[in-house]
């Protein structure tokens, strides 16, 4: 049996190195041409625990990358899912091409697994009458692994597995059992697309909660990090933790997909959304305050440690940070911040730095804005600075807090 993996990202890229290392023959593709270049030449195109060794071991086994669609007996497609920013609905402008361009070269007696995250009811709308009579079996097989840990929990996580048939769910099933322990639930395409989508709505949901009572907490003197610890020893309560926003390409999208198709019976989801989408403003405003509690009046002297959208990853999508700094471009507050993240290597924004002490010297005030393990390990080189911690991950004497 041949896999074909189409779409080489984050979630593409892990999955179709953990088949090939697991004995499924498996060819890669992606239109970027760079990409498939570097990954065919031996490079691994991010960063992430574990996957360099997983890297080698594909390639041991004789994983191949291609920018070409290829006839297999199996696809996965994980490609992106944006969603448009005006309607709030799902753009689903990259699975529809993946599948078109599948359809071209697959057999008859094919599947097609989607593993990009989709609003409910997207294969029937977008995929199904792109398949027509073909006699091709579709899936969604919606991933869950967390960058900063997902080589473990692609192995380690349960899975859900959406066919039309119970004949077609255990093949689908067979291919994943070759690299997945966990539980593999089978149900029907709608179910687990939905399934998907209200997982990321929950934990948007719970983190709203938690930013929100970070304000009431701050407006009440309060410290949220206790009131949390202490809550969280109830048997049935988890609050998340607080934090300059929510990033990435999943948390911060996935929940629009529900609001846009059922605007009308999601006031809590998009209310969650709206509060975790403001509360880049907030920590600007705590930066504010906390300037002028120490008579610093330059802006230009206040640095953002962080970029990415969460510690120890390289990816920037929806990042926090990045949303705070277009933000001030809106407000023309005149100075820029500085900015600094040891992941990232290309120049992004204004007053970016690449090392950390030129960034360290050129600023008075740092914002931990994520808890990269780098900051972590060297806390104590910001004992000369006012620091704001909004990831709650230092430890010293006189850091602000949310
Ligand atoms: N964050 C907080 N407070 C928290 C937890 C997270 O502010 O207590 C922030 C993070 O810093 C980050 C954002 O939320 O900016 C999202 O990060 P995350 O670590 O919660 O999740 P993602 O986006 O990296 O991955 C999520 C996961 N979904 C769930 O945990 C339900 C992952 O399992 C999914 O596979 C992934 O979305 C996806 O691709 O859908």
């Amino acid at each position: 049996m041949l896999v074909n993996v189409v779409g080489l990202g984050y979630i593409g890229l892990p999955t179709a190195l953990m088949l090939a290392a697991n004995g499924v023959r498996v060819v890669g593709t992606d239109y970027n041409k760079e990409l498939v270049k570097k990954l065919s030449a031996g490079q691994i195109s991010f960063e992430e625990d574990h996957l360099p060794e997983l890297f080698e071991k594909a390639l041991d086994a004789g994983i191949r990358f291609t920018d070409e669609y290829k006839s297999a007996d199996f696809y996965i497609i994980a490609v992106p899912t944006p969603y448009s920013k005006s309607t709030r609905k799902i753009d689903p402008v990259y699975v529809v091409n993946a599948v078109k361009n599948v359809l071209d070269v697959c057999p008859d007696g094919s599947i097609i697994v989607i593993e990009s995250t989709i609003s409910p009811g997207t294969i029937d709308k977008c995929i199904r009458p792109l398949v027509g009579e073909r006699s091709v079996r579709l899936a969604h097989a919606p991933e869950r692994i967390i960058p900063g840990n997902m080589v473990y929990e692609l192995v380690h996580n349960s899975r859900t597995i959406g066919t039309d048939d119970p004949e077609t769910g255990e093949l689908v099933r067979s291919v994943y059992a070759s690299f997945c322990q966990g539980d593999i639930v089978l149900t029907d395409i709608k179910t687990a697309e939905m399934s998907k989508v209200v997982e990321n709505t929950f934990r948007d949901i719970n983190i709203a909660y938690a930013n929100e009572l970070s304000r009431i907490c701050h407006e009440a003197g309060m410290d949220v990090y206790e009131v949390i610890r202490i809550a969280n020893r109830h048997p049935r309560v988890n609050i998340l933790n607080p934090g300059p926003g929510v990033g990435g390409h999943c948390i911060s999208v996935d929940p629009w997909f529900l609001v846009g198709d059922f605007p009308e019976l999601t006031p809590l989801i998009h209310t969650a959304r709206t509060t975790n989408d403001s509360q880049p403003e907030y920590i600007l405003k705590l930066i504010r305050e906390i300037m002028e509690k120490n008579g610093l009046k330059d802006i230009s002297r206040v640095g953002l440690y962080g970029l990415t959208y969460k510690e120890n990853v390289d990816d920037t999508r929806e990042s926090p940070t990045l949303q705070l700094l277009e933000i001030m471009e809106d407000h023309l507050s005149g100075g820029k911040m500085q900015v600094y993240d040891p992941y990232v290597k290309t120049d992004m924004v204004s007053n970016q730095h690449h090392d950390l002490n030129a960034f360290l010297n050129a600023v008075d005030m740092v914002v931990v804005m994520v808890g990269h393990n780098e900051i972590l390990a060297n806390a104590d080189i910001l004992k000369d600075k006012i620091v704001f911690d909004t990831r709650h991950v230092l430890i010293q004497e006189g850091i602000y807090h949310l």
